[in-house]
């Protein structure tokens, strides 16, 4: 199956909308969809304005839609308050859906176990009212830690409750990874489980903060409540750490939600960005809110009968919007899973849509890629082998979908009758930004179609002048909108200078190159800067330098993207160790210390797939590592440029060896 951008630009294939999903459709029709635009476009504040009154409960009205008098510092509603939680919760309470389900959660080994909407409020309300009783309130920050439970909802929600900001860690990242963000973000909280487990293995979390927190500079965190996941053994700190049953315990099944500010930040999440460090993306409360649940209602067309499921883990900002937020924002039931795709066999996605009856099923192109190879090999676990007739609606997001990836999909599990919705949207941008609609939207297999209502997406040149249609540039937002990243927490410059860059007219820069077809099409180029997307995570190839050159055999160390056919990219280093040449089993050797290395310092994701040495790097005669010439060695493709500005040439050929 090829991920090649050339498949891309030869796609001829449209599929118009189904009719049976147009009639009723919250935007029903390219002409409803054209009248939202139009009214977004003539009167952004009177748009927005009408929408965060019918969709959000206030506590206090605000007076201004839109604060642009410190821009790019954009405010929203800035003088109202509400709690989002509540907006999630209480809102359902005196409606029949306090007694529907809000979650069904199927573990790792297949245990499911949900709750009612009252039944979730009242798990919130302990835990908040236990967080309360240790002296916890709004402003601080909380580290979330967790696997993918009831729990790590209810803990979001908790925080949202106290308007405590809450900073999701994924379990996948190493102890390291986990020190960095808790310093960063000045944690007092964190919350924890003994223990995750994946695919039948036991992997442990709360010895990871003990070593996070013994690296210095988290003084500040007084309590680790530790959900009791698997029961493994655990370091106890008496006095600091609390079991999170224990916490819930007694407390009253009513916690009244903070009112709080429009602009109260409602999470911080960490994103690569292309320098070392992780950037942390700050969003705010009520505009974060409101286009999370605009998004469910419009995207994913939600009815009160649907059964969402969204695959992603809440340590990603998928996880967020399309978990712990909107879903619940808009009172559906939704499956969390703990698992991984291939556990105990490489049907379990498909089991699992027969099983809960899955009406919307929203997933990744890397999985979409892994499962589709592994059920040709797998004829039992085809998804052909399950029932999935009560799929309307599959959707994908983390990274472009090429069109092969996108037809099997639509015809395998789609069954040609569920349309396919490639949502384009980053951390940033809270929610889904460019996306086709169900009930509009003509589909073309690799394109994430249109801009959705009050998005004002376009491609642009370096100087910010929009490109005609056909045109590669810059994928750039021109106007602002309510779910928007803030600031990126404690670095208010590097917020501006990342994605408000002087030179784009005052447009919102995503960092991604694309391109428009004659229709006004999207077609997503990929990532503009240094950062990789492995299995739809982002990475920096800058993050992965700075690992491996802090180990002590490591003098020098670049890292660059390959596609790759399952995971979009691969990670390939390039090394230059301190002693000799490495060769045979000594290079293998180093080769798997370092990649052991990388996992521990950053997480499993960030392994160099291929780690190549050489007794230097390709540079120019200023010192610049040719990067370009970089990536095409790791492809295994002879480099056919001119290389008269390499200060050392020969140094590619022993580059070229794949360790
Ligand atoms: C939601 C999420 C954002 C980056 C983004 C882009 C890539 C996401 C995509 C897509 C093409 C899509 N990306 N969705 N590329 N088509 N439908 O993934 O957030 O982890 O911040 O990643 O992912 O490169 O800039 P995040």
């Amino acid at each position: 199956m090829s991920s090649g951008i050339e498949s891309v630009l030869t796609e001829t294939r449209v599929f118009p909308p189904f009719p049976n999903l147009v009639e009723g459709a919250a935007i029903s029709g390219m002409k409803e969809y054209q009248a939202l635009c139009d009214e977004a476009r003539q009167s952004p504040d009177d748009f927005w304005g009408r929408l965060a009154r019918e969709n959000l409960n206030w506590t206090k009205p605000f007076s201004q839609v839109l604060d642009e008098s410190e821009a790019p510092f954009y405010r929203w509603f800035a003088d109202g308050e509400m709690n989002v939680s509540a907006n999630c919760l209480d809102k359902h309470l005196a409606t029949p859906t306090a007694n529907k389900t809000a979650l069904i959660f199927e573990a790792d080994d297949g245990k499911v176990t949900s709750v009612t909407y009252k039944e979730l409020h009242a798990r919130v309300c302990k835990f908040a009212n236990g967080l309360k009783s240790l002296g916890h309130q709004a402003g601080e920050r909380a580290i979330i830690y967790l696997p993918m439970s009831i729990e790590a909802v209810v803990a979001m929600q908790a925080c949202a409750r106290l308007g405590i900001i809450h900073s999701v860690v994924f379990g996948g990242f190493s102890s390291k990874s986990l020190h960095e963000r808790t310093v960063d973000v000045g944690a007092t909280l964190v919350i924890t489980a003994d223990e995750q487990v994946r695919g039948g293995k036991s992997i442990p979390l709360k010895n990871a903060v003990d070593e996070a927190l013994s690296m210095g500079g988290c003084e500040a965190v007084s309590h680790v409540v530790v959900y009791k996941r698997t029961g493994g053994p655990v370091q106890w700190n008496e006095g600091r750490d609390i079991w999170m049953n224990a916490l819930s315990e007694g407390q009253s099944d009513q916690c009244e939600p903070v009112s709080l500010n429009a602009e109260h930040p409602l999470f911080i999440l960490y994103t690569s960005g292309s320098t070392g460090k992780p950037k942390g993306v700050q969003h705010a409360t009520a505009g974060f809110l409101l286009w999370a649940l605009l998004t469910v209602k419009w995207t994913f067309d939600a009815k009160d009968s649907d059964v969402f499921w969204c695959t992603a883990d809440v340590g990603w900002v998928t996880g967020h919007t399309y978990i712990t937020y909107g879903p619940l924002a808009a009172g559906l039931t939704q499956v969390v899973f703990e698992g991984i795709p291939t556990y105990p066999n490489v049907g379990r996605f498909w089991e699992m849509i027969q099983r809960h009856k899955v009406t919307v099923f929203y997933t990744a192109p890397t999985a979409i890629r892994s499962l589709s190879k592994a059920a040709e090999g797998s004829p039992d676990y085809h998804p052909r082998e399950y029932d999935l007739s009560s799929l309307r609606i599959i959707g994908s997001v983390g990274e472009p979908i090429n069109p092969e990836a996108w037809m099997w999909y639509y015809t395998n599990v789609g069954r040609e009758r569920c349309p396919v919705l490639d949502t384009w949207w980053q951390t940033e941008t809270g929610a889904h930004m460019i996306t086709p609609l169900p009930g509009v939207t003509p589909l073309k297999p690799g394109s994430c179609t249109l801009p959705l209502p009050g998005i004002a997406a376009a491609v642009v040149d370096e100087a910010g002048e929009p490109l005609e249609s056909g045109k590669g540039g810059f994928l750039v937002v021109q106007r602002p909108w309510p779910g928007m990243i803030r600031t990126i927490w404690g670095d208010p410059e590097r917020f501006k200078k990342s994605y408000f860059p002087s030179e784009l007219k005052g447009a919102y820069l995503a960092g991604d190159g694309a391109q428009c077809d004659a229709d006004g099409y999207f077609w997503i180029m990929g990532r503009i800067d240094d950062v990789l997307n492995v299995s739809g995570h982002r990475l920096g190839t800058m993050e992965v330098e700075s690992a491996l050159v802090s180990h002590s055999l490591v003098a020098e160390a670049a890292v660059v993207g390959r596609p790759d056919a399952t995971t979009g990219e691969a990670v390939v280093a390039f090394v230059v160790l301190n002693g000799p040449l490495p060769e045979g089993a000594e290079a293998a050797k180093v080769a798997k210390q370092l990649r052991d290395w990388v996992a521990k310092e950053i997480g499993p994701i960030a392994k160099p797939k291929d780690i190549r040495f050489g007794e230097n790097l390709p540079k120019t005669r200023s010192g610049k590592i040719m990067r370009r010439l970089l990536r095409v060695v790791a492809q295994g493709e002879s480099v056919t440029q001119d290389v008269s500005t390499l200060e050392n040439p020969a140094i590619l050929d022993q580059l070229s060896q794949a360790w």
